[in-house]
């Protein structure tokens, strides 16, 4: 299959996060996909590709159009007011707060984002634009007739809501391709392996019964994003019965996972589905410094077979995976078991 691919990535580059307490260097780093991309090339998956520059005015097919001018206007205006550094919010509109859109960057920051983990760089807007064009350049090549594509697309984009950024993420480059998808008439599941539930995607869909998502991650009472991804969250109103959360326990491995996803492509199969969009993060890694599954190097191999056992036009959306030297390998594993 083609993987999709641009150097533009590099352009977004957080220089640090606050994880328990300290600040740390940052776990979403350009080095996650430039190792992918090599990886996948040394296991000889096919050709890659850079995205046709079709510009981002899909996004706001799934996105609140406030939010994108947000985006774009973010950086000036914080190099206005705090000068060259990463761009970061603090104060959320919580419970017992007023949901009014404040004037000042600081206040804006956090109007737009539901979490700390997602800075904005001088160049972060360029490269999540690239990522949506990495993302619909994937849905070209699906739509042309390919069985699957590769979409290697950073930042990552599954935590990020129709009006929220939040999880290291900006605009849903999942959600983004499965609305042009479905608008260009497929039928649409989304298959989200992601170690955090992708509660940005189940939102936008969860009212929903053209898109099913389906989604296996760390429990919510023991992990991120912690406020959403239960298992009786099944869609809101025409869209019930389409959403279906597997959460799993901490130290969760293969003899859990296999048979979870097992479930998750049962639903995507009796759902009708054509086309299978998959979040494919690889933050399930035992290696993987934040996150507490324990799968193995192999096991993105069945879970590339699981994937293709679907027998679905396919196409893939990186997402998480912070164990840089692994994080190429089991990539192309998943990639290189969907092949057979
Ligand atoms: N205690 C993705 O994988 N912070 N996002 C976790 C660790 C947020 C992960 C803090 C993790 C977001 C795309
Ligand atoms: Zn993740």
């Amino acid at each position: 299959m083609k993987t999709i691919y641009t150097a533009d990535h590099n352009l977004h580059h957080a220089a640090y996060e606050l994880i328990g307490g300290q600040m740390t260097p940052a776990f979403e780093c350009p080095r996650r996909a430039e190792i992918v991309l090599e990886q996948v090339t040394a296991a000889g998956l096919g050709p890659v590709i850079e995205p046709t520059r079709m510009g981002i005015a899909a996004a706001a097919k799934v996105h609140d159009p406030r939010f994108i001018a947000f985006l774009e206007q973010a950086w000036p205006a914080w190099l206005a007011e705090h000068g060259d550094s990463d761009a970061l919010p603090m104060t959320w509109p919580a419970r017992s707060l007023r949901q009014i859109e404040p004037d000042s960057i600081d206040g804006k920051l956090g109007f737009y984002s539901f979490d700390a983990g997602c800075a904005l760089t001088r160049g972060s807007f360029t490269a999540i634009t690239s990522a949506v064009e990495v993302a619909l350049t994937g849905v070209d090549l699906i739509a042309a007739g390919e069985r699957a594509a590769f979409s290697l697309c950073r930042p990552p984009g599954h935590h990020a809501t129709a009006d929220q950024m939040g999880g290291y993420c900006y605009l849903n480059n999942a959600a983004i391709a499965a609305q042009v998808l479905v608008e260009a008439g497929a039928r649409v599941a989304i298959l989200d392996v992601d170690y955090h539930h992708g509660n940005g995607t189940q939102a936008i869909f969860y009212g929903r019964p053209d898109v099913l998502f389906t989604s296996i991650h760390g429990h919510p009472r023991q992990e991120y994003p912690y406020f959403l991804g239960y298992a009786d969250e099944h869609g809101a109103g025409q869209g019930e019965g389409a959403n279906l959360n597997l959460p799993l326990v901490w130290g969760s491995a293969w003899d859990a996972y296999g048979p979870a996803l097992d479930a998750a492509c049962e639903k995507i199969t009796a759902f009708g589905a054509d086309t299978v969009v998959v979040s494919l993060g690889l933050d399930t890694f035992e290696e993987d410094p934040i996150s507490k599954f324990k799968l193995k190097s192999p096991d993105y191999l069945r879970m590339g077979e699981r994937i293709a056992g679907l027998g679905l036009k396919t196409l893939f959306i990186f997402e998480g995976g912070y164990a840089v030297e692994a994080l190429g390998v089991n990539t192309a594993n998943v990639l290189t078991g969907f092949e057979g």
